[in-house]
């Protein structure tokens, strides 16, 4: 007997980088790893912050699973909420060495790719959502040009024939404990991993955007 595959949830974090010893994009989809979402079980994958090993851990993690929705999630310190991005773009301008040492400046992510994807994510619906829930979160207009908006180009351009595959990238700020070091803010775990299940869900239940003014915080 065949048993009908369940539909999955795909939910990438990333490797410590930088200098830092945890990343809490990590330490947060890895808490939701195997839960279940509105009947969708959510698979974590833990990707290398670099530039070479990234890719091919994504698109290998994209055929394994085939997700309904797929979220990649990358720390962005200095942020002070969650950032819902809106636009991935095909160039790296790397302001640090990756985790392999390699430090790509103005290359494309992909040669000959278009110039920029939009995140297929309800990103202004889960706005509201995450507001209602009192987590401080914005549209966030650039995902920089290092390891996460590679990602994010990278996961939008594999999926970009897929229609009934939302996908999309959530920055999120340091950790309380780094945000202490930095002087810069914070947010606790378990608010970053509240506001990824409310992302979800919101992908999962909207099939239109709300239209709501966002304003122009980057
Ligand atoms: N943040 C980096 C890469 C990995 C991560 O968590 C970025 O914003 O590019």
């Amino acid at each position: 007997m065949t048993r009908q595959r369940e539909s999955t949830v795909l939910l990438a974090g990333f490797t410590p980088f930088g200098g830092e010893t945890v990343n809490p994009s990590w330490q947060a989809v890895r808490v939701l790893d195997g839960t279940t979402i509105a009947g969708h079980r959510v698979a974590a994958l833990e990707l290398p912050t670099e530039f070479d090993a990234s890719l091919p851990a994504l698109w290998r993690a994209l055929r394994e699973h085939e997700p309904r929705v797929a979220i990649a999630v990358g720390l962005a310190g200095g942020r002070e909420g969650i950032s819902l991005e809106r636009v991935a773009i095909n160039l790296i301008d790397a302001r640090i060495p990756d985790n392999a040492g390699a430090q790509p400046v103005d290359v494309p992510v992909l040669r000959g790719g278009a110039a920029a994807f939009f995140s297929t994510l309800p990103i202004k619906a889960a706005l509201l959502e995450l507001q209602r829930a009192g987590i401080p979160a914005h549209i966030s207009q650039t995902a920089g040009t290092y390891v996460c908006n590679q990602v994010f180009y990278a996961l939008m351009h594999a999926l970009r024939r897929r229609r009934n595959t939302r996908a999309g990238f959530v920055h999120i700020p340091w950790s309380p404990q780094q945000a202490a070091a930095h002087r810069q803010a914070g947010m606790p775990l378990e608010q970053v991993t509240r506001a990824l299940e409310i992302i979800v869900r919101v992908a999962l239940a909207t099939s239109a955007d709300s239209r709501v003014a966002a304003g122009t915080e980057s």
